[in-house]
């Protein structure tokens, strides 16, 4: 899978070096480029935005930096692409989203930062250059840019590339995979104290019942979502099938 992104802090993409993005990376599963878009202006200040027509605050990103930058990655790397904008007016991020993305043989970021990017740009990309252009937003909060979405959306995505998650099952056992929420985890001492005050591990993981285990470990799936994300309930596949009782 060939990534691309492009920012004006590239140093801020410096964490997908590292970890499984990064391990991945240097495995050949991730080809990912980030580029300065600065190096695509011409006038010695490196100006990347301007004051917006019509009025209002803050600055808008210039036009024909961005095209040029896309223009240079659609050379690189042609073919079929998918231009991701993150933006707080986006179509939400989400796991099913994310398992969407991985099959695209080629994703652009276009980090902006001020109040975005001139609307043309995304004309532009999707008239000259064929690609999708999509805005996506990671939640309904404001970041000052796109590239800590980047990051996020970059590990969300490449850890569903094959091999780069050493143990599969973890990725069918967690969270929002299959529409519940993950069960809490316990490791050792099964015996634990801090402060004077003993705190135990459940006993039935310690039972070595693996058929209890796995259907209190659905009850607490369905307990914990139904306290902290009970607009999820709604929609997942366990409800339909047996109306499991979720009164903890
Ligand atoms: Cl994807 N980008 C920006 N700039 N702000 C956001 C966002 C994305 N998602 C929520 N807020």
């Amino acid at each position: 899978m060939r990534l691309d992104v492009i920012s004006i802090f590239p140093e801020y993409l410096a964490a997908l070096d590292i970890s499984l993005i990064g391990k991945a990376r240097r495995d050949g599963l991730i080809d990912l480029v980030v580029h300065d878009l600065r190096d695509f202006t011409h006038d010695r200040h490196r100006t990347v935005d301007d004051t917006p027509y019509g009025g209002g605050a803050g600055m808008v990103m210039k036009p024909q930096p961005w095209a040029e930058a896309l223009g240079y990655v659609d050379r690189l790397a042609p073919g079929p692409t998918r231009l991701i904008v993150p933006t707080p007016s986006g179509r939400p991020f989400t796991q099913t989203f994310a398992r969407e993305l991985v099959h695209e043989p080629h994703l652009v970021f276009a980090c902006g930062r001020y109040e975005g990017i001139d609307e043309r740009v995304y004309d532009y990309a999707a008239t000259d250059l064929g690609w999708n252009v999509t805005p996506v937003s990671l939640g309904d909060y404001v970041l000052n840019g796109g590239e800590v979405a980047v990051l996020a959306m970059v590990e969300a995505i490449g850890r569903l590339i094959p091999g780069v998650v050493g143990n599969a099952e973890s990725l069918v056992e967690e969270s929002h995979e299959g529409g519940l929420l993950e069960y809490p985890v316990y490791t050792k001492p099964a015996h634990w104290e801090i402060d004077g005050v003993a705190r135990e591990v459940p006993p039935i993981l310690l039972s070595g019942n693996h058929s209890a285990i796995a259907k209190w470990r659905h009850q607490q799936r369905l307990e914990r979502t139904a306290a902290r994300r009970p607009d999820l309930l709604h929609t997942s596949q366990f409800m339909a099938a047996d109306a499991i009782d979720i009164t903890p």
